[in-house]
């Protein structure tokens, strides 16, 4: 007979943990951890057979443009998957974005979210992305929204219904960059306000009319956006930017207004609709007043760096559990692989830099559902503020790492495609590149640290992160403070050019002193 070697199994992906569970003991009080473990039990279980299925129908499936009906009508139909609609429904059932907003649990919320989201996102063939934008939108709304915005859109990005519920994109990026939205050069004007909505609670006023090209914009088939642009007359630069409301179809499904350029190839992330976008007089509401509109989706993409940092560490524990599995029915040299002390090694190390990322993730999430809860310290404020591009940057870049060593794990068989196996690493890499790169991030930690101050910042880390009594600790924040204190005489360039090796040592640091 032939030798055929068994592949790597994944069982319910909650319940065969090794960290989850246990954190959540250690995190939550324990009537609420009694209170969300049958619902996380369940999610496990889908994470490995319904969502599964879906997901892999979803990327065998991925999106199609048709641009022009047969008779030469311009339709611009964007069409998904039946795995990646089932995935957008079984995310509002689970109340994934809901639960944060509902806030049953208080200030730990966004902790239940965040194990909601980790256990969905590796099975979510990216549905993950829409919903991280959606859930920045509500944040937006509920920040910044007037009435109208408040009773429609946001109860539609909130519902558990999947027929009500809503998604939303985020457009930001223009041909200019992604990272600098200075030279956004899409244009709003006033025109005749006309109500209208897909919101059959609401109607939304539209009052102004934009025109420019967004792209890259990664929920096309969304209900809604938020967007910048400038109002004609606003100054250049970004401080001329107002924060848009824009819905993209009308009641018969049509997009209002809008062109799909085209569908973007990408490394990975083959489910989703990425797309570049004419808006030629698009109807749209100002969110919040004019002016302002860097601070206020600062709002939205503080919420999809959260969510970059969850989805993260589900992925890499994801290829985790894969190579964990693997090891145990591989044999090479007469002994299983997780008998070979070398590849027992190398795997011990990857899930310990794999904990590192988790408990940084799951401190940052618990310090925003504390700041949305209006129940976190001044002190949880700054770290809240400085800790999420730290997060955002750390996780992301320890994920494209782990998980370039896990397909190596796999020897030749992590380079065959139907292995799903390098699936996990192109997929992994637009973790460090959207929702700001490694380096725009921890250019964003520097501004958040002269804005709070040094010395509230090492305070706040001195009260929650350190552990005094461990020598090897005390050396790396010794190091970090040494750092922080060269910024009073450093030029901009030598600060800018330190900000990566900074932000690293934080997150090592944070992170080692949440064990
Ligand atoms: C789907 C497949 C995709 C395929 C691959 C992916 C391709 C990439 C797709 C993308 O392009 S995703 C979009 C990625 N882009 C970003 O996430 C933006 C990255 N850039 C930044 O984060 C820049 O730092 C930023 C645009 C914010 C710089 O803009 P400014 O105007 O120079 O910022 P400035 O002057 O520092 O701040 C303006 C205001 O916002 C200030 O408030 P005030 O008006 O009150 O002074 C800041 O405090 C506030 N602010 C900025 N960043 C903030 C913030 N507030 C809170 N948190 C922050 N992080």
């Amino acid at each position: 007979m032939d030798f055929i070697q068994a592949g790597p199994e994944l069982k319910n992906t909650f319940t065969h943990d090794p960290y989850l569970e246990k954190s959540l003991r250690r995190l939550l009080p324990s009537d609420i951890f009694q209170k969300i473990h049958p619902h996380l039990k369940h999610v496990g279980e889908l994470a490995v057979t319904d969502w599964l299925k879906w997901s892999r129908e979803a990327e065998s499936n991925p999106p199609t443009h048709t641009p022009f009906d047969a008779w030469g009508t311009r339709i611009d139909k964007i069409q998904n998957s039946e795995g990646w609609k089932h995935l957008e429904d079984a995310a509002a059932t689970e109340g994934i974005v809901a639960c944060a907003y509902e806030r049953k649990f208080g200030e730990y919320s966004r902790v239940y979210q965040a194990a909601l989201l980790y256990l969905f996102h590796p099975s979510s063939a990216f549905v993950s992305c829409p919903l991280a934008m959606t859930d920045g939108a509500a944040r937006a709304i509920e920040l910044y929204g007037d009435d109208e915005l408040k009773n429609g859109a946001f109860k539609h990005l909130t519902s558990r219904d999947p027929r009500e519920f809503w998604t939303s994109g985020q457009w930001m990026t223009e041909r200019t960059g992604g990272s600098d939205v200075s030279g956004t050069s899409t244009r709003a004007a006033r025109r005749e306000p006309s109500r209208e909505s897909k919101s059959a609670a609401t109607p939304t006023t539209f009052d102004w009319s934009l025109n420019g090209v967004k792209w890259f914009t990664s929920a096309t088939t969304s209900q809604m956006a938020m967007l910048l642009a400038r109002p004609e007359g606003a100054e250049d630069g970004s401080r001329g930017l107002s924060l848009f409301y824009t819905e993209l179809r009308d009641s018969n499904q049509r997009l209002k207004n809008i062109e799909v350029l085209r569908l973007k190839e990408k490394l990975g992330t083959d489910a989703l609709p990425t797309a570049e976008l004419r808006l030629n007089g698009t109807p749209a509401k100002l969110v919040g007043g004019e002016g302002g509109g860097v601070r206020k989706i600062s709002s939205l993409f503080n919420i999809t760096r959260v969510y970059n940092s969850v989805c993260s560490i589900g992925h890499y524990r994801r290829a985790l559990d894969l190579a964990q599995s693997y090891a145990q029915v591989r044999v090479a040299f007469g002994k299983k692989l997780s008998d070979q002390p070398l590849h027992r090694k190398t795997l011990h190390e990857l899930e310990e830099q794999f904990k590192r990322c988790f408990d940084l993730t799951f401190f940052v999430a618990h310090l925003l559902g504390k700041d949305e809860c209006e129940t976190a310290s001044e002190a949880e404020r700054i770290l809240l503020r400085a800790l999420t591009p730290i997060a955002k940057l750390y996780t992301a870049k320890h994920c494209v790492l782990g998980v370039s060593e896990i397909v190596e794990s796999f020897g030749g068989a992590g380079y065959i495609e139907d292995t799903g196996i390098p699936r996990l690493l192109r997929d992994a890499q637009v973790f460090s590149i959207w929702e700001g790169t490694t380096n725009v991030l921890a250019l964003d930690f520097l501004r958040a640290l002269e804005r709070e101050t040094p010395a509230a910042f090492i305070q706040a880390i001195e009260e929650r992160c350190i552990k005094k009594d461990n020598a090897h600790h005390m050396a790396l924040w010794l190091k970090a403070k040494a750092h922080i204190a060269r910024m009073a005489t450093a030029s901009r360039e030598e600060l800018e050019a330190d900000a990566r090796v900074l932000s690293f040592l934080i997150g090592d640091i944070v992170s080692f002193g949440l064990e």
